[in-house]
């Protein structure tokens, strides 16, 4: 059993969004079409109570500055996916019809959670591992938003559990920032994700 998984198509990702990801748009009629190939397709969706710690606003700084958290160094990032806000909802055009399950992450207001399957802690588990496992799904390929943060913690930590991780780098745009997407692909390598 084979998974396609969507991290974070949101609008606020997206050009125009809060986050902006440059061409975060352009990844999602390609997604659409891809998701035939596939025995289960899962849509994860950045989910933010306002006020969330990994908020600059929620600690009087800049954006794109980082802090030590209690779990180790954080990126603090403009107010983003505001639980029930537009920004949070997916792009418009994505089919989210095909989903069978939608998973949403970083809703615990003092732990950011980019990998769909641990919150930044690495230890609290968002329940996606046990729902892959019960049904049987060994292979997972990742598309979406964006390749250095939210792609990247999801792929090593699938990686790490034994999970047969692919990346499609042509279907992922990235945030880019301090060279973070070349240090992203090299830990990806590293902990066995292949890259396509
Ligand atoms: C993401 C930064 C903050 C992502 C989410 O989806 O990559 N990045 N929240
Ligand atoms: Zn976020």
């Amino acid at each position: 059993m084979h998974a396609l998984i969507v991290i974070d198509v949101q609008n606020d990702f997206c050009p125009g969004g809060a986050l902006a990801v440059a061409e975060g748009d352009r990844i999602v009629p390609p997604i659409n079409a891809l998701m035939d190939d596939f025995d289960a397709i899962i849509l994860t969706q950045d989910w933010h109570p306002a006020g969330h710690s990994s908020f600059a606003t929620s600690h009087n700084a800049d954006p794109m500055t980082l802090i030590q958290m209690p779990y180790g160094p954080q990126v603090l990032w403009p107010d983003h996916c505001v639980q029930g806000s537009t920004g949070a909802q997916f792009h418009a055009d994505l089919n989210t019809t095909r989903a069978d399950l939608i998973i949403r992450k970083g809703h615990n207001p003092a732990i950011d959670s980019y990998s769909a399957f641990f919150e930044n802690d690495h230890q609290t588990p968002t329940g996606l591992e046990g729902y892959l496992r019960t049904r049987g799904i060994t292979d997972l390929t990742f598309v979406g938003l964006a390749t250095d943060f939210c792609v990247n913690y999801s792929a090593v930590d699938a990686a790490r559990l034994g999970f047969a991780a692919t990346v499609r780098l042509d279907l992922c745009r990235a945030i880019d920032f301090d060279g973070s997407l070349e240090a992203a692909k090299t830990g990806m390598a590293k902990a066995g994700v292949t890259l396509v």
